[in-house]
């Protein structure tokens, strides 16, 4: 349709994708023949057939499964490639990409194979595709922050080609201020915030962001819808929330994405934009997100338009970069 053509022609950023989570079941068994793993699947169409997930806890017990087959810095840059491949082919012309070394060094995968593979990806996709493109490195958060400042440590030959921190995995339970110490020092090293919060914990979980961590960006932060106060701040202050569709409805977070909140959102003033999260497990990549959420609540040019202008202005990019795009 000419909604669908519009969609893939619009220039657009990426800001919310797990490159983990972008491993293809048939990547991750091209990965696991290639270094003899043995995975608990014998078909493609039984590992989607595991993709039903009820909650955030049931998808990311899978999502690590899955990442165990990744193991060298070929294999990293396999999976890089391939994304960028899909991202360039829906119009996006730059990513900001989430990585999390814990799940690899943790496995004994030392950290230089994982960031060495992904920088050698990110090259190819400046070159291929003329693709900007930006690391974030997430914090595990059901790990300690102990742990956290571990990888802080590992990471720091590689600071300059690191834009921002993370944090993701197990939301309710682990809020952002168990990290508070972490951030401060990421920070002090000049690198951007951005916090998975508000997508299964409440409110409060995405005021501590603000307030304790000083968030320069919002990872969904969907339930922030339950506090009027707080939409007014975030719209206040023009935090960008990476919201990802998709990812919404398989996890549970809405019940159908007829009742998806994007536009109340765009309409209380909020900074939103659209994501696929873990395109390989939550079924689309960020064009099939635009595409999905314009059906379902029937947004047109003018939304759309909005959104990804969102995308460059909630970037990390330099401002005479993101000016070049607006
Ligand atoms: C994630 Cl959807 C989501 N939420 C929290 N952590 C994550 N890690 C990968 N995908
Ligand atoms: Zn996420």
């Amino acid at each position: 349709t000419d909604l669908d053509s519009f969609i893939s022609g619009l220039p657009k950023a990426e800001l919310h994708l797990h490159i983990e989570g972008s491993l293809e079941p048939e990547l991750m068994f091209s990965l696991a023949e290639r270094n003899g793993l043995a995975i608990p699947y014998a078909t493609v169409e039984e590992v989607r057939a595991a993709y039903a997930f009820s909650n955030l806890q049931d998808f990311l017990d899978i999502y690590y499964a899955g990442a165990a087959v990744l193991c060298t810095r070929q294999d990293f840059h396999d999976l890089a490639a391939a994304y960028f491949a899909r991202a360039a082919a829906d119009g996006v012309i730059h990513a900001e990409i989430m990585f999390d070394p814990q799940t690899h060094t943790d496995r004994g995968i030392a950290f230089a194979e994982v960031i060495e593979g992904l920088l050698s990806a990110m090259a190819d996709a400046r070159a291929k595709f003329g693709m900007t493109t930006e690391l974030i490195l997430c914090f595990l958060r059901h790990l300690s922050e102990e742990a956290a400042f571990a990888t802080l440590a590992e990471a720091e030959p590689w600071l300059d080609r690191i834009t921002a921190v993370g944090l993701d995995s197990s939301e309710v339970g682990h809020p952002p201020a168990k990290f508070a110490g972490v951030f401060a020092a990421a920070r002090q090293k000049g690198l951007k915030i951005t916090l998975h919060a508000g997508e299964e914990g409440p409110p409060a979980y995405v005021y501590e962001a603000l307030d304790l961590i000083g968030a320069d960006r919002i990872d969904h932060g969907n339930r922030a819808m339950e506090d009027p106060g707080l939409v007014q701040r975030l719209s206040s202050e023009e935090v960008t929330l990476t919201v990802c569709p998709l990812s919404n409805l398989k996890l549970c977070v809405v019940d159908d994405l007829a009742n998806h909140p994007i536009d109340r959102m765009l309409e209380a003033g909020l900074k939103a934009t659209l994501n696929s999260d873990d395109p390989a497990y939550f079924g689309g990549y960020v064009g099939d997100n635009y595409r999905a959420v314009a059906r379902a609540r029937g947004l047109g040019r003018e939304h759309l338009v909005m959104l990804a202008r969102n995308s460059f202005t909630g970037s990390f990019l330099p401002p005479e970069q993101i000016a070049v795009h607006l």
